[in-house]
């Protein structure tokens, strides 16, 4: 029988899912929606057909709910993951796992204390078929040991109300946590460079930021942070090592050469970019909580991106290197 999903968030983030799930995904059901918005609830819970809740909390205790895919708000995340973990049902919250350390801490402890993983962390990166061959190439000897991580991160335009910490908090996010699993280390220290601001950029904001991270084994990473980069969402990573390097390849599409120019697509926003990673995400954690499984980033990969992130965030309010400091790693996440 297919998983019988519950989605708690019908925003873009939430719509992109529950359409996926219900196309892509044959193993996956989603029969259960919330939103405080409920109108919205209604008009895509209509379109598969699913029970529609004002409140997450109730799509969470429905009996027929037997896994949840988070989608809401960030700051709602740190309720509705504890929730899911008081009634013993596994749960995909989209990132941040919880905007605040103490929150995730939260999280990370009411888990531990069941010793059983439920919580896997929407960081869809990881899935990607680029950034998954660079793993392989780097794990399997290729380029000898990592010294060096370049990461570029330019979205077009930047949605209303972004602040500079959000360029940290919401974007950069992505390659702490992408650092963390390709290189299989933590970060232990941050500093922020700030260029001068782009003039196609609001007033006040720090666009573009340039975010160095330090591992505990002294790889040095640089990630271009580029929110109104006008041309559209470009993600770049290469990673040096001692005998070679590798990098994600040039993006799918037709290339025309023509003329003495050659031309390409460049997708509009991550969702495009991302589309084949977040299938995969959903495949494999579908897969996965049907055999009685979590294996995708973990409560414990949640912590340790939001603390990474508040010390660049420090670091860029500052102007200074700021330490990383992290609790002791559970044993359930070692
Ligand atoms: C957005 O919230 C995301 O999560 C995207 O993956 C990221 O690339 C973008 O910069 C964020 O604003």
């Amino acid at each position: 029988m297919a998983l019988q999903i519950g989605v708690v968030g019908t925003g873009n983030m939430g719509q992109d899912h529950i359409q996926r799930l219900s196309t892509s995904i044959p193993d996956a059901q989603v029969v259960a929606v919330s939103d405080v918005n409920v109108e919205q609830a209604k008009r895509v819970g209509e379109t598969v057909e699913a029970r529609v809740y004002s409140d997450g909390h109730e799509l969470v205790g429905d009996d027929d709910v037997q896994a949840v895919l988070i989608a809401s708000p960030g700051f709602t995340h740190e309720e509705f993951t504890l929730a899911c973990i008081a009634a013993g049902k596994p749960v995909l919250c989209e990132k941040p796992l919880a905007p605040t350390i103490d929150a995730c801490l939260r999280v990370l402890e009411a888990e531990a204390a069941g010793s059983r993983r439920l919580v896997q962390v929407g960081f869809m990166r990881r899935y990607d078929d680029g950034y998954r061959a660079m793993k392989d190439a780097l794990d399997g000897g290729q380029i000898g040991r990592a010294l060096l991580l370049h990461c570029v991160h330019r979205n077009r335009a930047n949605p209303p109300g972004f602040t500079s910490d959000m360029m940290i908090t919401d974007s950069v996010v992505h390659e702490i946590d992408i650092t963390r699993w390709l290189l299989g280390q933590e970060i232990v220290a941050t500093s922020v460079v700030k260029p001068r601001p782009s003039a196609r950029a609001p007033e006040g904001l720090q666009d573009p930021q340039l975010v160095l991270l330090e591992t505990e084994q002294g790889v040095v990473v640089d990630v271009e942070s580029f929110l109104n980069c006008q041309y559209g969402y470009d993600i770049r990573c290469e990673l040096v090592g001692e005998t070679g390097t590798v990098s994600l390849g040039e993006l799918a599409g037709v290339h025309l050469r023509t003329a003495g120019r050659h031309h390409g697509p460049i997708p509009g926003d991550w969702r495009e970019r991302f589309g084949g990673a977040y299938e995969n995400e959903l495949l494999e954690w579908v897969g996965g909580v049907l055999k009685g499984e979590v294996t995708g980033p973990s409560a414990w990969d949640g912590y340790a991106t939001t603390a990474v992130a508040e010390a660049c965030v420090q670091a860029l309010t500052e102007g200074r290197r700021t330490v990383v400091e992290l609790v002791e790693r559970p044993a359930l996440y070692t």
